[in-house]
């Protein structure tokens, strides 16, 4: 009794903790088909206590499949997402391949839950620096009205995939001998020119666009606008890479429209909102820290302060393992609801 669930991208840093997020959550599983490239299949992965083979993803192996995590990234799940449909299953799609498509919910499960209703097949889990920002505002949101949010981030080279985190291993080591590096991954593999991560914070996250900003940075304003449903909110973004294995990390400021609300108000609504932990307290030293984040479902908030300009603006500090909250748990989680709304029967 169960699902039959296929995870694509298995052996990736984000897929491996889909698996162990499937499997610490106990999610009724009956049958799981682990997929990957060729270069990868034939590995083999523990879940439960067994080990399964990662066989390559072709259109038939969706056949059967109720549930399809993807995180192979975009030309995977635009080739495989469509026939995984076409077989029955509903696909959970961790890559921007679907983001922006007016036939495809944006979702995440504290501030649009009730999107899953009008899916197609497909639902698009949103860019992990997106996620951990909309928790934490949609609150704010409901309580006292959004006008504009001017975020700034501090992410962690897991976001960029496996090989940046071993770029960054390396080059630390290095450095600390006083040798010789020859960055090859980040900023962008696929772009002209590599700078040193290690000792450094690179402000740039994915290719420029015309209009100046990063792909990282529209995705970040696009997708907040969609999930939120404010296609009117003002949203700015400079994100940048730092030294960091995992969690993103997020200074943003934010405009309210109700006017007279203190920084206190805005802790006691975080205090109570889901999925968002307050760790806020000046006199202890209490604020959010990478570090600490990592391994947590949680999307961890502290340094709220009241501008000190502007009666209606509040600072606030945000920080979430992004291969969690920002990717793999985000992910279980929408399969969570759509057994909950009765969206997918077993
Ligand atoms: C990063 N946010 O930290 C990116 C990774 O669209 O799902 C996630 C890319 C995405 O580099």
């Amino acid at each position: 009794k169960g699902l039959h669930v296929a995870v694509v991208g298995a052996t990736g840093a984000v897929g491996q903790q889909m698996i162990q997020t499937l499997e610490k959550r106990n999610f009724p599983i009956a049958k799981l088909s682990l997929l990957s490239s060729e270069r990868s299949a034939g590995k083999k992965v523990v879940f439960k206590g067994e080990e399964i083979e990662v066989q390559v993803a072709k259109p038939e192996s969706f056949e059967g499949v109720h549930i399809a995590l993807f995180s192979a990234g975009g030309s995977v799940s635009k080739q495989l997402a469509p026939e995984a449909v076409k077989r029955g299953a509903v696909v959970v799609d961790n890559t921007s391949a679907f983001r922006m498509d007016e036939n495809v919910p944006l979702v995440v499960p504290e501030v649009n839950e009730a999107d899953l209703h009008w899916h197609n097949g497909i639902i698009a889990n949103p860019n992990c620096s997106t996620i951990q920002m909309v928790v934490a505002l949609e609150p704010i949101r409901q309580a006292f009205g959004l006008k504009r949010v001017i975020v700034s981030t501090y992410q962690a080279v897991s976001g960029a995939g496996a090989q940046a985190v071993e770029e960054l291993k390396t080059q630390a080591a290095h450095m600390l001998n006083g040798e010789e590096v020859t960055p090859e991954i980040l900023p962008v593999k696929s772009d002209r020119k590599h700078y040193p991560i290690a000792f450094n914070a690179i402000p740039q996250i994915d290719k420029f666009q015309d209009n100046g900003f990063t792909f990282e940075e529209m995705k970040m304003i696009n997708e907040t606008k969609k999930i939120m449903h404010m296609p009117e909110l003002e949203v700015a973004a400079t994100c940048v890479r730092i030294p960091v294995m995992v969690g993103h990390s997020e200074s943003v400021y934010i405009e309210i429209e109700q006017e007279g609300v203190t920084a206190e108000q805005l802790k006691s609504l975080l205090k109570e909102a889901p999925g968002v932990v307050l760790q806020d307290d000046p006199s202890e030293q209490l604020y959010p820290m990478p570090l600490f984040a990592t391994g947590q479902n949680d999307v961890f908030v502290g340094r709220i302060r009241k501008d000190l300009h502007r009666d209606t603006g509040f600072h606030l500090w945000i920080v979430s393992d992004n291969l969690l909250k920002g990717a793999a748990w985000n992910s279980v989680q929408i399969a969570e609801s759509l057994l909950k709304l009765g969206l997918v029967k077993a």
